[in-house]
Parts: structure tokens; C-alpha cells; sequence
């Protein structure tokens, strides 16, 4: 029997679920997960979250809401390995290893480092700069051969794979080089309140994005105060970024192309437009919401799945990690 392919992605636990990151990564892996020939590892990277501040009791009842809403999504347990990257603690001693086949040049050249050093000015830490790095281990521990991802997150696969290739050079094939899955339909959310800028999980402004746990009157009142133009016709134009954003959010909701959505709406004034838009939101996220009201309370659930998903992780992890070690010459204990 041929071996499964392995895919593997991550989100971390910062801010909130946005109807972004289900739209371009969540919604994803519900379909990935369908598959016979396909073992899906999905996963909470809390270790990358702190290379930003975060207050430790938040951080930790964020990380089960997250896991919450994995499952509200739809993420099946006995399906995909499910767990917490802090739970398998060969991500960091991989993190480690490979930090001595990465250059600080090649790390330091990355746009996220260099845009979040800007950001966090006070605070540029090691982590930052490790941050790809830590994200190449999680994907290679488990001989990872697809990563879905968005395409902020092109150019760190692309450190991954470099990274796999330079040391499967050295060491002979220990690594599975991973291949990005960057669906052309998985499209970009963008803010609702500045619609040239995406969709952020950590936006300190409520009004710019909709949380997956709001409730029907949130989202309705966020699309409503949503930033379009002095038009008032529904077209897609790139002058006009806000209708494009709502035309979008439309048709991944109701699962049809962009240009199927601008032939739906373009009769509509902006008024109906935006009901319209709201009610094909609350579609897919009433279901969502109900179901992770029903599991976050049960904290022994989320983690009865959490520790059987880390479990199952570590068992592969470990297997990596002894081939790693004796490959670059550590002593076996
Ligand atoms: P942060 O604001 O904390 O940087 P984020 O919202 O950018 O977070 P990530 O954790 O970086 O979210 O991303 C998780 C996944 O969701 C990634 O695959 C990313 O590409 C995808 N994603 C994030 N925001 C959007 C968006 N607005 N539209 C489509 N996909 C998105
Ligand atoms: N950096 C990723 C999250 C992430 C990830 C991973 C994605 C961490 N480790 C491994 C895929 C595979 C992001 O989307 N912001």
C-alpha cells in the first residue's frame, strides 16, 4: 500500500478567527480533509504566537476557543490529526537543528520579519527572525509533502523547502521537499473598513472584520458600516475595492465565482447589495457559531481530542527526530 500524502498547516492562536482565514485557509482544509489518500495534520502554533507580547491566561483560553472553532468548522478528529504545536516538543528541537542550516541573511531578508520588526519596534526579538524557520520544523517533522497557505505565506515555504533541499544535500534524503497549495479560488478577504488591506485576525478595529463566533446582528451591522464608494452601482472595477471585497465575501459564500456573483448582484442598489451580502454570511457562519457554542464549554472534550491529536503527532515527530539526530552525528541515549 502506497504511503498517504501528508498535508499539514497551522494557525496561530492571535486575535480572532476572521471570515478571512476561513475563506482562505479553513474552508480549504474541510475539503483537503474528503480525501481517502490524504492524512491532514492540522494544527494551533501557539510557540509562534509568542514572538509577539501575549498575556499567558489569554493566550491559553484563546488557543481552546481555537480548537473550539476548528471543530465548529467541521474538522473532523478521526479524520485529521489535530493538536497543539506546544504539545509535541520536537517542533523546537527540529527548530533547533535547523536553525544551524539557516543563514541570518536569508532569515532577515523575509517581508514578515521585516514588516512586523517595524511594527513591533520595542520588541524585535530572536523569535521573530525564527519565526520561518520554527514554521519550516512543523512541515518537515511530519514529511509534509503539501502545505496550504495563503499567499502571505509563499516566500516562508519557499525558506522550508530551501531548507529541506540544503540539508537532504548534506545528510542524503532525510526530508520530504513540501510542495505550497495556494488554491486560485481561495480568495483574499479584505478589511472592511480599508478594503486595500487584508483581513487581519489581530485588527484592533471591530468594525474591519468579522469574527467566525459573531453573532447575526454583528455581522449584519459590520457589512452594513462597510467602506464602498460614491457609486451606486454594483460592478467589479479595481477603482471601486470595497464592492470588490463584498462581491468576493459573496460569491466564497455561496460558493460561486467572483464573476457569477457580479451577474447575481449587479441589479442591486448598495442597500439590498449589502443585505444580501450579509445574509450569504450568515448562512455559513449561524451553523459554525452554534456548533462552538455547544463546544467550547466542554473544555474535557477540546482536550481529550487535543491530547489524542498530539499523540498520534508526536508518534511521527519522534520517528523524524531520531532519524535528524543520528543523521548529524548525536550520540543515541
Ligand atoms: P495576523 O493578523 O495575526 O497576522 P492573519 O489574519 O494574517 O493573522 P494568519 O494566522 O497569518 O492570519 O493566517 C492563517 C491562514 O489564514 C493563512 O493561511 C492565511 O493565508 C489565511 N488568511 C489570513 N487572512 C486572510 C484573508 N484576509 N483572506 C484570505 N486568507 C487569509
Ligand atoms: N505562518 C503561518 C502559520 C503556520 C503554518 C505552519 C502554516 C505556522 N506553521 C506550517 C502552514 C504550515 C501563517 O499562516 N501565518
Amino acid at each position: 500500500m502506497e504511503a498517504k500524502k501528508i498535508i499539514y498547516s497551522g494557525i496561530q492562536p492571535s486575535g480572532v478567527i476572521t471570515l478571512g482565514n476561513y475563506v482562505g485557509a479553513i474552508s480549504n482544509w474541510l475539503e483537503l480533509q474528503k480525501s481517502e489518500d490524504t492524512q491532514c495534520i492540522y494544527s494551533i502554533v501557539d510557540m509562534h504566537s509568542l514572538t509577539v507580547r501575549q498575556d499567558p491566561a489569554e493566550l491559553r483560553k484563546r488557543t481552546l476557543s481555537f480548537f473550539a472553532q476548528y471543530l465548529a468548522c467541521g474538522l473532523d478528529p478521526d479524520k485529521n490529526i489535530m493538536y497543539i504545536q506546544s504539545h509535541v516538543s520536537e517542533h523546537a528541537e527540529l527548530c533547533w537543528i535547523l536553525n544551524c542550516f539557516t543563514y541570518v541573511g536569508e532569515a532577515s531578508r523575509m517581508t514578515q520579519f521585516k514588516e512586523k520588526s517595524a511594527k513591533h519596534a520595542d520588541n524585535v526579538n530572536m523569535g521573530l527572525m525564527d519565526y520561518p524557520i520554527l514554521m519550516a520544523a512543523d512541515i518537515l517533522l511530519y514529511n509534509t509533502s503539501l502545505v496550504p497557505i495563503g499567499i502571505d505565506q509563499k516566500q516562508h515555504l519557499e525558506m522550508a523547502r530551501d531548507i529541506a533541499a540544503r540539508f537532504n544535500n548534506i545528510y542524503g534524503d532525510v526530508f520530504t521537499v513540501p510542495e505550497g497549495y495556494i488554491p486560485t479560488t481561495g480568495a483574499k478577504v479584505m478589511s472592511l473598513q480599508d478594503p486595500t488591506s487584508k483581513m487581519s485576525k489581530s485588527d484592533p478595529d471591530e468594525n474591519a472584520t468579522i469574527m467566525l463566533i459573531d453573532d447575526n446582528d454583528a455581522i449584519r451591522r459590520k457589512i452594513k458600516r462597510a467602506v464602498t464608494d460614491s457609486d451606486s452601482r454594483v460592478y467589479l472595477s479595481d477603482e471601486k475595492p470595497g464592492i470588490k471585497n463584498l462581491l468576493t465575501i459573496y460569491a466564497s459564500c455561496n460558493g460561486i465565482s467572483l464573476e457569477d456573483a457580479e451577474k447575481a448582484c449587479t441589479d442591486m442598489n448598495y442597500g439590498t447589495f449589502k443585505t444580501a451580502v450579509a445574509d450569504s454570511v450568515v448562512n455559513v457562519l449561524e451553523p459554525i457559531r452554534n456548533r462552538y457554542l455547544d463546544i467550547v464549554g466542554d473544555k474535557e472534550y477540546i482536550m481529550k481530542v487535543a491530547r489524542e491529536g498530539a499523540e498520534r503527532a508526536k508518534s511521527i515527530a519522534f520517528r523524524t527526530m531520531r532519524k535528524v539526530y543520528k543523521k548529524v552525528g548525536f550520540v543515541e541515549r
